[in-house]
């Protein structure tokens, strides 16, 4: 930090040069300073009301806990993170870097507001000042400084960001579980590598007015087996979706003639909501899927389901609506409500 003494010095050597009261040019601007102490105390006053209102209002946000969201202190710890910390081995990553991120905006917040305050408060104008206070073109030492503090905030937040997501985006050697996702317009396709057997979905006519319950009843589900490391293959058929748990806390492009990964291992038991996160047209908003962690044995007996069903084999990334069957097919074309089941 600078000493008021250098600034004080900048302040004389800046240009054009200020008129110095030394020297008995006294600045106007300054000529009421230091009188009417009582009239400077009732001033105060408002600010530091002020002042103790926005303290009392962010104590009541943070005393006040999301309903079914566990205690306030956990909400707290997680930086109010949806989900929890135990549902995949991604969580306490990508946790961790949201905590930490909060914790360095907020210390750099606390320096920025106290530092606006303190110069609000200080440098008010007092009565009977006219004019403007002395201007500043520049002030070398302060303009490498506030270059130089961005600089290196910027680089920590990076390092930590380029270490988490390259630890997350690590693909396991050897995956206990290989499922492909296939997106399309608006829909999914999971195809079980290893059972060599595929779960489709079409369109979800949420716009035939369905309500909540029947749409969640229609809607496909990805099995995954709980605490196996899984490989998630992630493909398009026509445009860029997104694969998006929450409860996984974290989410992937699917871009068309890219194949992109997701490693996780599901920790918890469990059935969690699934989307499309990126904005792929007129259904996006419906393009659901469901994630259910279950058992091994659950497990098998799905995919024993799905080799019942006829489902076997894996529905292709290159197929379009055409080599699909109506069930199949995402876009929603003709009478789309029949296409289920
Ligand atoms: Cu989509």
């Amino acid at each position: 930090m600078f000493s008021r003494a250098r600034l004080r010095d900048a302040e004389e050597h800046a240009w054009p040069h200020r008129p110095n009261e030394k020297d008995g040019d006294v600045d106007v601007t300054h000529q009421q300073r230091g009188s009417g102490g009582s009239q400077r105390t009732r001033r105060r006053t408002p600010v530091l009301v002020g002042l103790g209102a926005t303290v009392t209002l962010l104590l009541t946000a943070c005393s006040s806990p999301t309903p079914g969201s566990g205690s306030t202190w956990d909400l707290v710890s997680r930086g109010w993170l949806p989900g929890a910390d135990d549902v995949a081995s991604i969580n306490p990553i990508t946790r961790s870097l949201w905590v930490g991120s909060w914790i360095a905006a907020l210390a750099i917040g606390i320096v920025v507001w106290g530092l606006t305050f303190w110069v609000i408060v200080r440098y008010r104008r007092r009565k009977g000042e006219t004019g403007l206070p002395p201007q500043l073109r520049y002030y070398v030492p302060m303009e490498v400084l506030y270059t130089i503090v961005p600089l290196f905030m910027v680089g920590v937040l990076f390092f930590y960001t380029a270490r988490d997501q390259a630890e997350i985006e690590a693909r396991y050697p050897d995956p206990a579980v290989n499922i492909e996702v296939v997106g399309k317009r608006w829909a999914w396709d999971f195809n079980y590598r290893d059972e060599d057997v595929y779960e489709t979905s079409a369109q979800v006519p949420m716009q035939a007015g369905l309500s909540d319950e029947q749409v969640e009843a229609e809607i496909p589900t990805l099995y995954m087996p709980v605490g196996q490391s899984a490989e998630i293959t992630i493909h398009s058929r026509d445009v860029i979706h997104s694969f998006f748990v929450p409860a996984f806390t974290y989410k992937k492009d699917m871009v068309p003639g890219r194949t992109n990964y997701m490693s996780v291992t599901p920790e918890r038991e469990g059935v969690y909501s699934g989307k499309c996160a990126e904005l792929c047209g007129e259904y996006h908003s419906a393009m659901l899927f469901n994630v259910a962690v279950v058992s091994q044995a659950e497990y098998d007996e799905q995919m024993s389901a799905l080799r019942a069903r006829g489902q076997t084999g894996a529905l292709d990334v290159d197929l379009g609506p055409s080599d699909l069957a109506p069930n199949q097919i995402g876009l929603p074309t003709g009478q789309k409500t029949e296409t289920t089941g």
